[in-house]
């Protein structure tokens, strides 16, 4: 059995209203973010990989240099996005 839900297009705007940070694109959460270097930028990659662990769900991912972009769907679920996307970036939000 899953243990997530795929969200509705209806839930997703409301949530998307509610946090500023992130966007929608094909079917992905996503949010850009600016570090001072690549050092800070690939610190908090190495935290949302911890995170991610233990949620066991893990982004997508881009980096360059201080540039870090993150990209969220749920594969299981034939890359819809679901309550595991939302509760992941959420809880990406608390770590920034
Ligand atoms: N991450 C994401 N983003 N989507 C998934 O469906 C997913 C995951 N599934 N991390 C998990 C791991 C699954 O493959 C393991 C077996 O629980």
């Amino acid at each position: 059995m899953s243990n997530f839900t795929v969200i509705s297009d209806a839930d997703l705007n409301a949530w998307l209203e509610e946090h500023q940070a992130w966007s929608l694109a094909n079917d992905e959460v996503f949010i850009h973010l600016e570090f001072e270097n690549f050092v800070e930028a690939f610190g908090f990659i190495s935290r949302v990989a911890i995170l991610a662990e233990k949620q066991n769900h893990h982004p997508r991912l881009e980096n360059v240099y201080n540039k870090v972009k993150l990209f969220l769907s749920t594969h299981d679920a034939g890359n819809k996005i679901t309550t595991k996307d939302l509760e992941l970036a959420e809880a990406i939000e608390r770590l920034k």
